[in-house]
């Protein structure tokens, strides 16, 4: 009996199909190192799944994807979570950490258009075109690249707001993460891709993670094998910069990472909700650290902006974590603050102004 519950190690996740597909990916790489191993699937409905009228930066709550999964993962009602690492808060719940950040997806926006506007581009929209998305850095970025397209917020899990876009004539055209719409196997509906200089992306977009108790050492060496280094990089610096700046889902910060001949360039930008103020700045550090061969993978483990990795890659991993957090702190210095501060107010006043 005890030989068998070892080997099943239980998964939470959200009930989302895009969830549910997240889960079984990680799943079945997991499978493919451990062999013997049973995975068995927990679903659970967050917050974020339950309040499905309202914009997700007016409900003021950070953790609207994770908190009833955690408080599973902490009785031990499930051993593991897996997660799209943007929903995923800078810092975590005592006691949780991630243990495995899993190759990252195309990162970029993209767009699905109502079949009428099969053809066009967000640019060649008519005038006054209603664009749904609930996320305020998308919206205060392309506010700025498209001033003739109007905004509306839309809720719900991909299945509904395509159903949403498609059924009704409320909206001109979605914009959502390419990754998503990737994994729901819908790359035929992908009809633009959003550059940086159009629309930055979130933190981590587009990159899967899978969060753990602190304490289980176990699932930390097993999970190891999933961690993929250059996503790592990126993300430990993106979550690093968005701690510092202190922002959520719900604050109006676009990134643009990317790794060149052992160097990693970050480049961010603070918006004003309504785009007109942005203050953007890069910086790069090398990470070509050659890993001593001394250290052994499981030794002198450590965690960067939450996440935990093996010793062997220290070096890195500390020189793209302070690059985030000192670019964080340029911006800040140079505008970001005052940016950032106005947008939380206005944000705050929604939320007062429709109480849940
Ligand atoms: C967060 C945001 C959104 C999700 C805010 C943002 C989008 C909300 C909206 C933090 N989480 O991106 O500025 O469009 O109303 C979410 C999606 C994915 C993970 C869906 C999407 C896709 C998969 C991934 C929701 N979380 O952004 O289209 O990035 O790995």
């Amino acid at each position: 009996m005890a030989d068998e519950t070892e080997n099943v190690i239980r998964v939470g996740s959200r009930k989302s199909e895009l969830a549910m597909i997240q889960t079984r990916k990680i799943i079945s790489a997991l499978k493919e190192i451990y062999s013997e191993k049973e995975f068995q699937i927990e679903t659970m409905e967050t917050i974020g799944d339950k309040i499905q009228d309202k914009a997700l930066s007016k409900i003021g709550e950070k953790s609207l994807f994770t908190k009833e999964l955690e408080q599973a993962l902490a009785v031990k009602q499930v051993d593991m979570i897996v997660h799209s690492l943007k929903d995923l808060p800078t810092t975590l719940p005592d006691g949780m950490v991630i243990a495995a950040v899993y190759k990252r997806d195309d990162p970029h926006d993209a767009v699905v258009f109502h079949p009428r506007y099969a053809g066009k581009t967000l640019r060649t929209l008519p005038s006054g075109s209603v664009i749904g998305t609930s996320s305020v850095r998308r919206v205060a970025q392309l506010k700025k690249s498209y001033p003739h397209l109007a905004f509306k917020d839309v809720r719900g899990n991909l299945n509904t707001r395509l159903r949403k876009l498609d059924d009704a004539n409320d909206y001109s055209a979605l914009v959502l993460a390419k990754a998503g719409l990737e994994r729901m196997g819908w790359n035929s509906r992908i009809n633009q891709v959003l550059g940086p200089n159009e629309c930055m992306y979130s933190v981590s977009q587009g990159a899967m993670a899978v969060e753990i108790r602190a304490d289980d050492d176990k699932m930390i060496e097993c999970l190891s094998k999933l961690q993929h280094m250059d996503t790592l990089l990126e993300c430990v610096a993106e979550r690093a910069l968005l701690r510092k700046l202190e922002g959520g889902c719900s604050a109006p910060v676009g990134v643009y990472t990317d790794i060149k001949e052992g160097e990693l360039h970050l480049t961010a930008a603070a918006l004003s909700l309504d785009g007109s103020e942005c203050v953007k700045m890069s910086m790069s550090t090398r990470v070509d650290f050659s890993s001593s061969s001394e250290i052994r993978e499981s030794d002198n483990r450590q965690a960067y902006s939450s996440i935990v990795a093996p010793g062997k890659c220290s070096e890195a991993l500390k020189a793209v974590e302070d690059l985030g957090t000192d670019l964080a702190i340029k911006i800040l210095e140079n505008g970001g603050r005052e940016i950032l501060e106005a947008a939380h107010e206005e944000n705050k006043q929604n939320v007062q102004q429709k109480p849940l």
